[in-house]
């Protein structure tokens, strides 16, 4: 397969000023009639006259030139992914009519236009567009479409694209047409055509400036209950915008549609969002509170988009942080405004942490502005994104709220209307602020998570605090040396009787806290007017995607986490403690001793227990073990068994010592919420089921059957689903009763399905595998359905380290067999689940040869797709 180059990017040969679509829709043999008024692009450099266009998997009917010359054979060359017209004309705009059919039915990699559930949708980013009719499928290509779609009135009844409805009616044979036209011009990727029987949920929005925006939620019959939460969220995202970046809409109509099948979470057409159902539809007694709160950042995530994506787009696909790194920045601190900052930043951090550090230390890692890449697919990456939005929150760190906005008015005030880079973002943050961020733009180009050293002398006689910071970045693939970063570390200092002490650095004004801007291999700071050595709370908020190599004693931890004011550091001196603790406990369980839980651990855990807090959620965090997930991470070579038996024995010994505690606030929460979504109710739920989760740890009759109570009163899903978590992570009588009850119960719900095949998947039980066997077979799973496999198979092999990795290899060898039998029906799905065997270094030998053998049986199969192919390839490296 051919690797794309970041340096290799020239602008397109023509541009395409008008694009007029024509659709006659059938689910087998879809027509489009595609007429592009197209001319050179002057700023091309190249002499060639002939002009190519992507396209894949079309049937071509005909093409024409200028209305009347129809082009035969020899005046074009059809390869398997474009169409080369020999001679186009150079000197003036022209119109390129090209007609050519499409089978959605056919269409299992949801890419292009697909069929889902009878209804007919497209999915063009990154490169859909050219599955769906010949096109200059690239970003930087700008043009207004107006759509035409016929269709038959009872299949079809309803017609959906971007912009505005200018025309309608109806046809001989019970068919009816739509036409709709977009005002703004847009990429190719951001197209998007939906026809189906579709319901729709109506509301409004009256903007700032007193516009009043339709807003409409498309979603088939039986779903219209569970529209209410995403309508709220959209209002509650434009009105943000408006708000915190003075974002107004632009449009009269703003549309999402919920789809069942989809590959990723959603996606950002210009007026026409399409939605994974999972982020759309909620009803207490179907979604869990963290689905209230998913779908809302999800639904945010994509309005913001119109600004930072479709308004503003990317030059290239090497660019695609610059949209998708500021609009996962934007999503958090909307979400982190309407439920808890602290809460908020807490949970993004720890998927970091987990998952992006692991890919940023791995055979994948990439920067966020990658330079190479053989599927774009495969740059969806925790790396573009999450790490994206901590380059950008770093932005606001240095230049402050005022200055960010500074910032980000000029980049929208120059950019509007236009395809652009990662460059030009960081350009107007530094005009808009006299700032010069030039070593701050490494940030773009260089992959790796650095790790900070950090050293500290107090001297007594000065009253000073000198810190002396290291920065380090291990060599990722393709970049065996690095260069030093700019890295806002946000500190601050604690006296030792708890209090807060002032930070000042020389010739500085006395703070709560300093930004210290790191930018050499090794640099001090002094802190002055120290009347005492103070603790210092270094990294707060988690200022930087780096890792903080703090060897700390197990008291100063535990200082922090009861004195900190600093919620994100508070919490994670809990972490850092119990993982210091933990990773003592694996060490006991290799060498075969008693795995003895050190009582300081308790005793801290015991005060955030007797703690009066008021954010519940907060509290809940504060209470829970890092993640074996997490725990992965700190070791060198990943012993699962271990990581598993030594956290469970942390988590009984808190169950056993705490009990009293533990018990007394699970009886203070256990009262019914239901649909009640305050902050209060769901810390409420939240706290009560983190009790339950460490009483389920004893093995005892009466919590067992508290759980069971619990399952069967629940009356809504956050309760019930972590009640049947816990009956199914731990012996219980009525386990398999209460499985089947559930599937019974929501036997018509597929979002609850998809749960119910994930809480199975994840049980640490024994016969866990077998079970996952089984329910491949279940009538319930299906293949072609991204949202089952992934609750499936990608529980499995991504949630559920103990069993995935069991020393057998019959899960790695499971899951190669679902791979390739995915690859030819989805290849980004496909692609997606390779991930869990791409850390095969991180293993014992024998695993290691495991989990290789499966590696290169996926690439040596025929046909393996290039999505499977690189990112398998590349692990192998
Ligand atoms: N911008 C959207 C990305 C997306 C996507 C990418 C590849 C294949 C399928 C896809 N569906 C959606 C989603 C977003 O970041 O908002
Ligand atoms: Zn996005």
């Amino acid at each position: 397969p051919r690797t794309v180059y970041l340096k290799d990017y020239t602008v397109p040969d023509y541009l395409i000023q008008h694009v007029d679509l024509n659709f006659t829709l059938d689910e087998e043999n879809t027509r489009v009639v595609s007429r592009l008024t197209m001319c050179r692009n002057p700023a091309s450099r190249s002499s060639d006259t002939s002009l190519t266009l992507a396209g894949e998997n079309l049937q071509l009917i005909r093409v024409v030139l200028n209305e009347d010359n129809e082009l035969g054979d020899k005046d074009y060359l059809q390869t398997p992914d474009s169409l080369i017209i020999h001679d186009v004309p150079q000197q003036r705009s022209f119109v390129l009519t090209i007609e050519n059919g499409i089978d959605p039915k056919a269409n299992t990699a949801l890419e292009g236009l697909y069929l889902s559930n009878g209804m007919l949708c497209t999915q063009c980013e990154a490169e859909g567009f050219r599955k769906i009719t010949y096109f200059l499928d690239r970003p930087d290509v700008m043009a207004d479409f107006t759509t035409t779609i016929t269709a038959d009135r009872d299949r079809f009844p309803v017609l959906l694209s971007n912009g505005n409805k200018v025309g309608h009616g109806n046809l001989p044979d019970n068919r009816h047409w739509v036409t709709w036209k977009d005002p703004f011009k847009k990429p190719c990727y951001l197209f998007a055509l939906v026809a189906g029987q579709l319901e729709c949920v109506e509301d409004y929005f009256t903007t700032v400036s007193g516009r009043d925006i339709t807003l409409q939620i498309f979603v088939e019959k039986h779903d219209l209950d569970k529209c209410g939460h995403a309508m709220q969220s959209l209002k509650n995202a434009m009105a943000w915008d408006e708000q915190v970046y003075g974002r107004e809409y632009d449009l009269d109509l703003y549309m999402i549609v919920a789809v069942s099948h989809f590959n990723m979470g959603a996606m950002e057409n210009k007026g026409l969002n399409v939605f994974n159902t999972k982020f759309v539809l909620a009803r207490p007694d179907t979604a869990t509170d963290a689905d209230y709160e998913h779908i809302e950042g999800v639904i945010g995530h994509e309005y913001f988009h119109n600004w930072t994506g479709n308004r503003i787009t990317c030059r290239d696909w090497f660019q695609l942080s610059l949209k998708e790194g500021f609009t996962v920045f934007r999503d958090q601190e909307f979400t982190g405004d309407r439920t808890s900052k602290a809460v908020k930043r807490i949970e993004d951090v720890n998927m970091l942490r987990t998952r992006q550090f692991a890919e940023d230390a791995g055979p994948l890692a990439h920067p966020i502005r990658p330079d190479a890449y053989i599927e774009i697919n495969n740059f969806y990456t925790l790396t573009v994104y999450e790490k994206g939005a901590e380059i950008v929150r770093m932005l606001h760190t240095l230049l402050g709220a005022d200055g960010f906005r500074k910032g980000s008015d000029l980049y929208f005030e120059r950019h509007d209307g236009q395809a652009v880079t990662c460059d030009d973002f960081v350009s107007a943050m530094e005009a808009a602020n006299g700032a010069d961020l030039s070593q701050f733009r490494r940030w773009y180009a260089q992959a790796g998570t650095p790790v900070i050293n950090v050293a500290q002398h107090y001297d007594a006689a000065q009253k000073t605090l000198s810190l002396t910071l290291s920065q380090y970045c291990p060599p990722t693939p393709g970049q065996p040396a690095k260069e030093p970063l700019l890295i806002p570390i946000t500190t601050g200092l604690i006296n030792k009787d708890g209090s807060p002490a002032l930070c000042r650095l020389q010739d500085g004004e006395a703070a709560e806290q300093v930004v210290l801007q790191l930018t050499q291999p090794e640099q001090t700071f002094v802190l002055a007017d120290l009347n005492e050595e103070p603790i210092v709370s270094v990294l707060r908020g988690f200022s930087a995607p780096v890792k903080l190599a703090m060897n700390r004693p197990l008291d100063e931890l535990a200082f922090l986490l009861s004195h900190d004011p600093d919620t994100f550091n508070r919490w994670d001196a809990g972490q850092q403690l119990a993982v210091q603790v933990i990773s003592g406990l694996i060490v006991d369980y290799q060498d075969g001793s008693e795995l003895a839980v050190n009582p300081l651990l308790i005793d801290a855990y015991k005060k955030v227990l007797a703690h009066p807090w008021e954010d519940l959620s907060y509290f809940s965090l504060l209470m829970t073990l890092p993640s074996e997930l997490y725990l992965t991470e700190q070791m060198r070579v990943v012993d699962v068994e271990a990581i598993h038996y030594a956290r469970e024995a942390v988590a009984k010994a808190l169950a056993e010592q705490l009990r009293e505690p533990l018990e007394a606030l699970y009886l203070k929460h256990h009262r019914d919420e239901s649909g009640q979504f305050d902050a209060g109710a769901i810390g409420r739920r939240r706290i009560k089921n983190t009790c339950l989760a460490y009483l389920a740890r004893l093995d005892a009759d009466w919590v067992q059957h508290w759980a069971l109570q619990q399952f069967n009163s629940a009356k809504n899903m956050t309760d019930q689903l972590a009640a049947l978590t816990v009956i199914v992570n731990h012996p219980h009588p009525a386990s398999q009763q209460c499985l089947d009850s559930f599937y019974e119960q929501w036997r018509h719900e597929a979002l609850v399905i998809d749960k119910w095949f994930t809480t199975q998947a994840s049980s640490p039980l024994p016969g866990t595998f077998e079970k996952v066997l089984d329910l491949l077979d279940h009538p319930a799973f299906d293949i072609k359905n991204p949202n089952r496999v992934r609750s499936l198979i990608g529980a499995f092999s991504q949630s559920n380290p103990l069993h995935f990795h069991a020393a057998s290899g019959q899960g790695y060898q499971f899951l190669a067999d679902r791979i390739l039998e995915l690859n030819s029906l989805n290849p980004q799905v496909a692609s997606r689940m390779v991930g869990a065997l791409t850390s095969w270094r991180r293993y014992d030998e024998k695993r290691q040869g495991l989990m290789k053998a499966q590696l290169e049986r996926i690439i040596s199969t025929p046909a393996i797709s290039k999505d499977v192919y690189e990112v398998a390839v590349k692990s192998l490296a």
